[in-house]
């Protein structure tokens, strides 16, 4: 297993729209396992192929306190979104330090392969439904800042940008 690099906002690579999983095989579960490690090492709730450059519909995801809950979702197509909308605070490990709250559907429905390759349709509501939601639109280049207004996503990107400057002059002295 290894961990992987995870792309930072503003990178345009975020932007990319991923491409179905074409079959679930041991390439497939060297990824996943991959992605799991870097989620749990980064202390992430989920984690989209996109954000670790591979541009394929991939998400993991694991929600629970004991970090023992293993989801993995292939290719998952939203079936359902309720009409109630909620409001919660959103982070994300390629906008690191940023904390917004975002509008969704309280809850939805996904159809999806599994590890294995078979079909499951899951009903998620609360933390659930809003990472699913929230990796789901990584896989479409879509990261939540996208539903800020212009002048908070600007002041957004220039934070993250002088971070980022920081940290590589840090870098640089003392490699
Ligand atoms: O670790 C994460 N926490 C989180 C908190 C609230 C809403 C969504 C998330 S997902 C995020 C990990 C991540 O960036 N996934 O793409
Ligand atoms: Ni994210």
């Amino acid at each position: 297993m290894a961990q992987l690099p995870i792309l930072r906002y503003p990178d345009p690579r975020l932007r990319n729209v991923a491409r179905p999983v074409q079959a679930v095989d041991a390439r497939l579960r060297a990824l996943i396992g991959d992605m799991f490690e870097t989620m749990y090492q980064a202390k992430g709730i989920g984690l989209a192929a996109t954000q670790v450059d591979v541009h394929e519909r991939l998400i993991v995801i694991d929600v629970s306190d004991e970090r023992d809950q293993r989801l993995v979702l292939i290719n998952p197509e939203l079936l359902w979104a309720g009409d109630e909308l909620v409001k919660h605070d959103e982070g994300c490990l390629s906008l690191p330090e940023i904390y917004e709250g975002i509008e969704r559907p309280a809850a939805v429905r996904v159809r999806a392969l599994d590890e294995q390759g078979n079909s499951r349709e899951i009903e998620a509501d609360g933390l659930l439904a809003v990472c699913i939601q929230h990796e789901m639109d990584h896989l479409m280049g879509k990261v939540f800042v996208d539903y800020l207004s212009p002048l908070k996503r600007n002041r957004i990107k220039t934070r993250l940008l002088k971070a980022e400057r920081e940290d590589s002059r840090a870098r640089e002295r003392r490699p």
